[in-house]
């Protein structure tokens, strides 16, 4: 029998991915699965792996027994739970913003940073924003060759980002929009959704999302940053192991419900070419490279949403920039830019147990 693992969260959206996951392995190293869920969740009853799990309530003794606790959780609830799971001996890999930039918690990529899995003082190992994690296997194997100096990007964020009640919330906001001559006159999208009894102050996103795009994601920090845009910043310092990284990212939402997108300048100290970024690219179990401009070949959110790797593409040497290229990546963010991670890390602590 193997070690017990325990997901908490089990019925939100990135839990149920995990689910998937873990049900699409065609082996896992666990003995136990455990699912745990808030209150409201448990009795639920969920497969895993062809066995009927029931969801037990979040409790320190739900946690009695577990190895790994894997946690997709709001960042307060982690910030309680994972070290109360920590002292009752797991190792918790947690997918909140919580505890990322805790010099105790390292924050793991598998492809960049497995190393860090054996380091974690408090028993807690972090899973990266998903913004953040989908640009990190390419950058991390660029940077193993050409040393990263400089990074400015643009994201293009799905709804899902936010969660269940954002992708929601923009397929309603679709369906109020769709068939209607609407988008061709400054606030009138604002009107049809206000008819439709959708009106922007009840959404998760500061302005409409359908037909629209929104440059804003999390919350305000200082000087007009967003949290999203600083978390990009720090995290990929933290997670290349480069504290003096100069980053710059402006954090954009667009009406897509999965997949997020960068759009990359990279800056590096060695000279870069495009045919020695696409054999980096190409060797990298987790990336697909997909660039043929000739043949208008890229990837695009709707084409790779669901998949496990990252999506790389449009790879161009930049114009005006010496050691600097551009290009375009696609992850989806609930799984290698969340419950993919977050497992991965568990099934490399589970070989480490
Ligand atoms: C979004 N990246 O797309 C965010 C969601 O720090 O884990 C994940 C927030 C986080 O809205």
């Amino acid at each position: 029998t193997g070690p017990v693992l325990a997901l908490v969260g089990a019925t939100g959206a990135v839990g149920t991915v995990m689910v998937d996951i873990m049900n699409g392995r065609e082996s896992v190293p666990w003995g136990e699965i455990r699912l745990i869920a808030s209150a409201r969740s448990a009795g639920k009853k969920i497969t895993v792996r062809g066995e009927e799990l029931t969801v037990v309530a979040l409790s320190p003794e739900a946690f009695d027994g577990v190895d790994v606790a894997m946690f997709d959780v709001p960042d307060e609830v982690s910030a309680e739970w994972a070290p109360i799971a920590a002292s009752r001996g797991a190792v918790a890999v947690d997918n909140s913003g919580a505890f990322r930039m805790d010099d105790e918690v390292p924050l793991v990529v598998p492809e960049v940073n497995s190393d860090q899995i054996s380091n974690r003082p408090k028993g807690i190992i972090a899973n990266p924003n998903c913004t953040t994690l989908s640009m990190m296997a390419s950058l991390g194997a660029l940077h193993r060759e050409f040393e990263l100096r400089e990074l400015v990007v643009a994201s293009y964020q799905a709804a899902s980002g936010g969660g269940q009640a954002a992708i929601d919330r923009l397929r309603a906001e679709l369906e109020a929009v769709a068939g209607k001559d609407v988008g061709v006159r400054a606030g009138d999208v604002r009107e049809v959704l206000d008819a439709a009894g959708l009106p922007v102050a009840d959404s998760p996103f500061p302005a409409p999302l359908a037909l629209n795009v929104i440059p804003w994601a999390g919350s305000l920090k200082d000087e007009g940053w967003t949290s999203e845009e600083l978390k990009v910043r720090n995290e990929s310092r933290k997670i290349l192991g480069i504290p003096d990284l100069k980053v710059s990212a402006t954090c954009v939402r667009v009406p897509v419900v999965t997949t997020h997108s960068l759009a990359v300048h990279a800056v590096f100290v060695r000279e870069v070419t495009v045919e020695a970024a696409h054999k980096i690219f190409a060797a990298q179990p987790s990336i697909v490279l997909v660039d043929d401009p000739a043949a208008k070949s890229f990837p695009t959110p709707a084409d790779v949403v669901g998949g496990d790797p990252t999506y790389v593409g449009r790879v161009r040497q930049a114009l005006d920039f010496p050691n600097a290229l551009d290009f375009f990546v696609c992850g989806d963010n609930l799984r290698k830019g969340a419950a993919l991670n977050t497992y991965e890390i568990a099934e490399g602590l589970a070989d480490r147990l």
